[in-house]
């Protein structure tokens, strides 16, 4: 049986990969080993009833490798890739694993704040600025020259900060970041990349209710 995918449809386009940083990021590890798979696209705001059976949480992405058994969670199902198909390798050091790992929340605050004075974007600031440092030291990738699981996972996240944020604040990373500048520019760039992710319109579409509830 063929490797199996569930992912987020876009909003309003039931037939076009959507927005999910999470699904992305199971369809980029794919991808990265060159394992091929069956993509099933998932309407989020009307899950059929086969998806509800296979995944009563409701959530996407949910992955089938092939055994007809279905497993939920990003984290859980980038460890299963990475025991079934071995190379090339992307496991990430421990002392790397959580490098970044505050950025998506942070971003997510100062997206939806109203408020300039409350120390979102500040915090956001810190957590790019740590990033900057790392990659300065150990780059180009959170790991030294090779991607890993780490980057396959924050890859997506800095996607839609970047998409979002300048749409909705106008609002980018600082340039003095000049690290994590060419580090995203590497990570957009990858082939992976480029075919998994989501069109800007769609991330914007997907964060607007959240900005203007
Ligand atoms: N911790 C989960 C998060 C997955 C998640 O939040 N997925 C969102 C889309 S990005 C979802 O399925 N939302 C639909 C819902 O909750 O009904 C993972 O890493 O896979």
């Amino acid at each position: 049986m063929a490797v199996e995918v569930c992912v987020k449809a876009a909003v309003g386009h039931p037939d076009t990969l959507g927005d999910c940083p999470f699904s992305q990021r199971v369809l980029l590890t794919l991808e990265e080993k060159k394992v091929s798979y069956q993509m099933k696209l998932i309407d989020v705001s009307n899950k059929p009833d086969w998806f509800l059976k296979i995944n009563p949480e409701g959530k996407v992405p949910v992955f089938n490798g092939g055994d007809g058994k279905w497993i939920a969670d990003s984290d859980v199902i980038v460890q299963v890739i990475e025991e079934k198909y071995p190379s090339p390798p992307l496991v990430t050091p421990p002392e790397d694993a959580s490098v970044g790992s505050k950025i998506f929340s942070t971003f997510v605050t100062f997206l939806k704040s109203k408020d300039s004075n409350d120390g979102s974007e500040q915090a956001l600031l810190t957590e790019l600025q740590a990033l900057d440092d790392h990659l300065k030291a150990h780059g180009p990738y959170i790991n030294g020259q090779n991607v890993s699981a780490v980057d396959l996972s924050l890859a997506p996240k800095l996607y839609h900060l970047t998409v979002a944020l300048d749409h909705f604040k106008g609002w980018k990373i600082p340039e003095n970041l000049t690290s994590v500048h060419a580090y995203v520019k590497a990570l957009f760039s990858r082939e992976s990349f480029e075919k998994t992710k989501a069109a800007k319109e769609h991330v914007i579409a997907g964060w607007a209710p959240k900005v203007n509830p």
